[in-house]
């Protein structure tokens, strides 16, 4: 059966599509004609994620999951966390890196997460699955490939960001790779 991955970011549905590797069939919301402006108004990413799943549920009558997620910086409070696609105020990336990057100046404390988790809205029934990567944030940005916040965050244990690792690479060790993880074992097991 099909399940709608109900996100406007081409970044994320290129990641999840590359990690499930043809084991679901995903429809876009482009597959579906969904042009709506889908409501995001929680303060956490769990109800965020729900917002969406069960949007496409209720105009749709179609099972669907989506992922919030976002960057939790220890020295800033766990910001810019749910408000990471617009912490700036736009969705201008490099003003919202810059904001963070203007945030941490003189910092030493660095350690960040990346977190994502999935609602799943489908029988008529809600799961969560949840994933996290632990990091730091340099002072400035290094690579090109990934999207938001990718060139200034380098994951424990590694040497490059994000953004300096192949698309693989990054696939392998993300917060969404743990989260579409868990989703996938738990689709297998029903
Ligand atoms: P949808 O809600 O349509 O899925 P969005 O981009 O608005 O797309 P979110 O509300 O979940 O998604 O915001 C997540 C933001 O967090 C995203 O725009 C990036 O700035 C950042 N982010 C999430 N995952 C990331 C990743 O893997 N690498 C870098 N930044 C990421």
């Amino acid at each position: 059966s099909k399940l709608v991955f109900a996100t406007n970011n081409a970044h994320k549905l290129e990641e999840v599509s590359a990690m499930l590797d043809g084991q679901l069939t995903l429809l876009s919301l482009a597959d579906i004609g969904c042009t709506d402006d889908i409501p995001e108004t929680g303060v956490t990413f769990e109800e965020n994620a729900k917002q969406k799943s069960d949007f496409i549920v209720s105009n749709y009558q179609l099972d669907s999951f989506a992922d919030d997620s976002g960057l939790e910086i220890d020295a800033l409070n766990g910001e810019p966390g749910v408000y990471s696609a617009r912490y700036s105020g736009s969705r201008n990336m490099d003003a919202n890196i810059a904001l963070v990057l203007e945030k941490m100046a003189g910092t030493s404390d660095r350690k960040a997460r990346f977190r994502t988790v999935i609602s799943l809205a489908i029988h008529n029934e809600q799961h969560f699955f949840e994933g996290s990567v632990e990091g730091n944030i340099i002072t400035e940005e290094r690579g090109v490939a990934g999207f938001g916040y990718d060139p200034i965050f380098i994951p424990d244990g590694y040497e490059q960001t994000f953004a300096e690792m192949t698309a693989d690479q990054k696939n392998q060790i993300s917060h969404r790779a743990v989260a579409v993880k868990k989703l996938v074992e738990f689709l297998k097991s029903r």
